[in-house]
């Protein structure tokens, strides 16, 4: 396979340093640009001002790249021709020379391949409401049970059936934790209301839990720390629950099927709440960047 892992990346990996991975999609496809660029640019330095080296991963003209430099985060945040990629896009995209973003599977795969084990986003993909008549599942949820990548994240989309998604989770062998809370978050929202299993409060207790895993060994699976927004920086839970509804019913009626779903949700609450939602959903990212950071120094020994 065509991969290239930056430099700098794999001079941190081969030296045992932390890294973080990041995605693309978020960046091509889940945020406005010309903001979008300077997201990417903001993620990178939050993972270094962590004390690790962030590796954000996209496929550019059918090679898949593991860290980028300043001309490829352009490319992924400006070009309108740029893809979005789940894991099972890669081969076909790689064999075509496609330029595309990867979202949570595909980065959490191509992170797994080349030795990454911590990887920050903003809210994985899950199963969809009304699942029964669409059997819209995010393929996020399957491909994480099958790489050893700890996931640092605010819950998954609140524009999703949350409850069923923590099944699939359960169903799939995905441990999930909460980060310093009893509850799933919602990803725009600090709490989506459902508990969780475990609680762990510091980023040693979760590089325990990853060594824990590293000592059971094989299945692999990930790991998801689902890190809360903080509260005061969530959305109003009332506009919230308003506008998805809306969206919701937007969905439907204008027929949006596939790929394209996520996106269209994400910006129909973007618009529909003067950019709160987009506040919220940055407030997220950047905190569980900031963490992942953390897990990863902390899983390397460098400390916190
Ligand atoms: N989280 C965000 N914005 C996003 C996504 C997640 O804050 O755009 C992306 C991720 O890349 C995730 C994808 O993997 O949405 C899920 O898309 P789908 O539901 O089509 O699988
Ligand atoms: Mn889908």
């Amino acid at each position: 396979m065509s991969t290239q892992v930056y430099e700098e990346v794999r001079e941190a990996l081969h030296e045992g340093r932390p890294v973080v991975a990041l995605e693309s999609t978020i960046i091509a496809h889940g945020l406005p640009r010309p903001r979008n660029l300077a997201v990417a640019g903001e993620l990178e330095a939050l993972v270094r001002a962590g004390g690790a080296v962030p590796a954000t991963i996209a496929l550019i003209d059918g090679v898949a790249h593991v860290g980028l430099d300043e001309s490829g985060l352009t490319r992924i945040a400006e070009d309108p021709a740029v893809r979005k990629l789940g894991h099972r896009d890669l081969a076909p995209a790689l064999a075509t020379g496609a330029t595309g973003a990867t979202t949570v599977s595909a980065t959490a795969w191509l992170a797994d391949a080349a030795g990454i084990r911590v990887f920050a986003t903003g809210g994985l993909g899950g199963v969809h409401r009304e699942w029964t008549e669409t059997q819209d599942e995010s393929a996020d949820l399957r491909l994480l049970s099958r790489v050893g990548v700890t996931v640092v994240c605010a819950g998954v989309k609140s524009i999703l059936d949350v409850p069923a998604t923590l099944q699939r989770l359960e169903t799939l062998g995905v441990t999930v934790v909460g980060y310093g809370t009893e509850h799933f978050p919602g990803f725009y929202l600090a709490s989506s209301g459902e508990p969780v299993d475990w609680t762990l409060r510091t980023p040693e207790e979760v590089a325990g839990v990853i060594r824990a895993q590293d000592a059971l060994g094989e299945p692999r699976g990930a790991m998801i720390v689902a890190n809360p927004v903080p509260e005061a920086e969530q959305l109003d839970p009332e506009l919230h629950d308003r506008v998805l509804a809306q969206g919701l019913a937007a969905v439907k009626e204008k027929q949006i099927v596939g790929q394209a779903v996520t996106p269209f949700l994400l910006e129909y609450l973007m618009v529909h709440t003067d950019g709160a939602s987009l506040e919220a959903n940055l407030a997220a990212v950047r905190g569980n960047v900031r963490l992942g950071a953390r897990i990863a120094s902390a899983y390397a020994g460098f400390g916190a």
